[in-house]
């Protein structure tokens, strides 16, 4: 991958322990991505992350509707929902970085889907597709004007950050050998499609 150190962005997406192998919702070898991203983090000058930050009893669990399971779908006021089992509740282990992931160069740690009632897949917007996290104003502001990403997972919170930083007009470049998928009922063709096809670029880590 060309680098230019000063306007490039390195987003690590949920890159937390509830994801990886035995946490709460777990990515199928969701820790491989872990030496991906911190071989990026050496390379890049910006580094920035984001953390997925659950209220206990959050309106995306399961748990929060009665005879609802996990992975099934609901209408929420702003659109359709997953449900999922309990994760990232704040301040928990589950919610913590990976213990190897190499975070200390952080310049920016975003906390998302802290709403009680609204999820937070992507970085930029919540669920609504509406309510701004900050990171958009942060990025601009810095002058940042391409974001490269890596994390978890491919087909959620990556496609749906990749997808709203497109809409906001920065330049994409999704590492994918740094990502992992959950892969709901074809989820991940349709992430990878729809990345595409909104001019999201991929390649590999150096
Ligand atoms: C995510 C489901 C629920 C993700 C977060 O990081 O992709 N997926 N919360
Ligand atoms: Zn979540």
């Amino acid at each position: 991958m060309a680098f230019d150190t000063a306007r490039d962005l390195l987003l690590l997406i949920d890159i937390q322990n509830d994801f990886c192998p035995g946490g709460a919702l777990a990515v199928a070898d969701g820790d491989s991505v872990v030496p991906v991203a911190n071989r990026l983090a050496g390379q890049f000058e910006h580094v920035a992350a984001t953390q997925d930050w659950h209220p206990a009893d959050h309106f995306s669990f399961a748990t929060h509707h009665a005879g609802r399971a996990p992975f099934e779908s609901i209408d929420a006021p702003y659109g359709p929902q997953t449900l999922w089992p309990d994760h990232c509740v704040q301040g928990t282990g589950g919610a913590a970085f990976h213990p190897d992931l190499d975070i200390g160069r952080a310049e920016v740690i975003v906390r998302k889907g802290y709403r009680p009632d609204l999820d937070s897949y992507s970085a930029f917007f919540e669920n609504d597709q509406r309510t701004p996290t900050g990171l958009g104003g942060y990025c601009r502001e810095r002058g940042f004007e391409r974001i490269v990403m890596a994390g978890l997972a491919t087909d959620f919170c990556v496609a749906w950050s990749a997808l709203d930083a497109r809409r906001l007009g920065f330049e994409v470049t999704v590492v994918l050998e740094g990502c992992r998928a959950i892969d709901l009922d074809g989820s991940l063709d349709k992430a990878l499609h729809d990345m595409r096809a909104a001019g999201v670029e991929f390649d590999r880590a150096a």
